[in-house]
Parts: structure tokens; C-alpha cells; sequence
């Protein structure tokens, strides 16, 4: 089955299709479809509904969007919804790298590094018609950056239990404990019980 995926990051179209391997993800890019939503949403689910509905309503037909990003305990949970955004606000996007420099300087040498990943994901069937998902990831905030995989805050999220970070996981590591997945996995569950989509 082709599943649309309502993202332009590359990153986490890869693992929406190893979450879901049985199907085939597209996204608006694969049919060169100009799809640039702005997420004026206060909450993660709120923007996972702007993009869903912004790619139904061209496609048409079934989509799955996902809002994500890392809230750290220490700075009131920020960059929390802002976090593709994170030191963009001068006008000048920074790349991950950078992002995760910014944040390590602002958490400084703060003893308390709690931190979590969310990801609220949403499968839309029709104008009137959602299943949604919240799931988090939770771990640490390191002093520098560590591992080569994953993506965005990857490197920084130190994971107690794993001894490791995001970034030094495999990729099916990460799907089966990450935000992303146990939403996607969930979602699926819902879906499962409600209709034949999955
Ligand atoms: P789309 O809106 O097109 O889906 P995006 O990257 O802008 O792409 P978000 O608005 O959901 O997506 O922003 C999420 C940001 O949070 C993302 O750019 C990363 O910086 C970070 N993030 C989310 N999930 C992550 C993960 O699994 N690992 C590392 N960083 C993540």
C-alpha cells in the first residue's frame, strides 16, 4: 500500500519506511509537489493537523504527518514545538550541527539535563476524520556531541539504559524505542482496529 507521509525531512521519511516496511512511503517531493505548510500550531499535535490536512487536501487520499522535537526540563522544555526552527530567528537557518552547539551553550554546565524527544502523529482519512498519537523518548542532554547516526538532536541525547546516544543507535534501535515509532506503531494499532487501512 502507498502510505503519503505529509514531511519534507528526508530523515524522517527514512524511518517511517522502516517503521513501516510493508508499505511504500511517498512524500510530496517524490511527486514534485511544492508543499510548505506554515505550522502556526501552540502544540505538537496542532501542527501534525496542519500538515496532514495541508497534503490531504491535495492528494486526496490517506495521510500520515508527524510534528516532532526535544524539550529539555532545564530550559522550561524548549526548543520543544520550535525545534527544526531553533536559533533561526535572526533570519539565518543553522543546520543541525549548529543547533545542537546553541543548545549545549545554553544549558551550559547545568547539572539538570533531563530532557525528552515527542512526536505527535496523526493519520488522516477525510476532512472529518484523525486517528492520533503522542509518544515520547526520554534521556539526558550531553556535554558534547556523540555518534554518527540518526539525525537533528540525535547526538546529544544520551540515553541511560542503552549507554549510548540517539545518534549511536542502529536505525532499527532507534525505531523500535523512539518517539517516531512507538507513535507510528500505535497509530497503526488504532487504524488497524477502526478501518482496513492497515
Ligand atoms: P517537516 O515539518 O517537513 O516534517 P521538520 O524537520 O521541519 O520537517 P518538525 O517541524 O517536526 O519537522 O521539526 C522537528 C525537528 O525536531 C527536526 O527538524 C529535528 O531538529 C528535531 N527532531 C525531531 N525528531 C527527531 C529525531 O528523531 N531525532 C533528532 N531530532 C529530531
Amino acid at each position: 500500500m502507498i502510505i503519503w507521509f505529509a514531511t519534507g525531512n528526508m530523515h524522517k521519511k527514512a524511518e517511517l519506511a522502516g517503521i513501516f516496511s510493508h508499505h511504500t512511503i511517498k512524500i510530496p517531493s517524490d511527486e514534485g509537489i511544492v508543499f510548505d505548510p506554515v505550522e502556526t500550531g501552540t502544540s505538537f499535535i496542532d501542527n501534525a493537523l496542519i500538515k496532514a490536512r495541508c497534503l490531504f487536501d491535495i492528494v486526496k487520499s490517506p495521510v500520515i504527518a508527524d510534528d516532532s522535537g526535544l524539550c529539555v526540563d532545564a530550559l522550561d522544555g524548549k526548543p520543544g514545538i520550535y525545534s527544526a526552527r531553533y536559533g533561526s530567528e535572526d533570519g539565518r537557518a543553522l543546520n543541525a550541527h549548529e543547533r545542537n552547539m546553541l543548545l549545549l551553550r545554553a544549558l551550559g554546565n547545568n547539572p539538570c539535563r533531563t530532557a525528552h524527544f515527542v512526536c505527535a502523529m496523526v493519520l488522516f482519512l477525510g476532512s472529518d476524520r484523525f486517528y492520533a498519537a503522542q509518544e515520547t523518548l526520554e534521556g539526558e542532554i550531553l556535554m558534547k556531541e556523540d555518534g554518527r547516526g540518526g539525525f537533528g538532536y540525535d547526538p546529544i541525547l544520551y540515553l541511560p539504559e542503552r549507554g549510548s546516544t540517539v545518534a549511536s543507535l542502529s536505525e532499527e534501535e532507534k525505531n523500535f524505542i523512539s518517539h517516531r515509532g512507538k507513535a507510528a506503531r500505535a497509530l497503526a494499532l488504532l487504524a488497524g482496529a477502526g478501518t482496513a487501512y492497515f
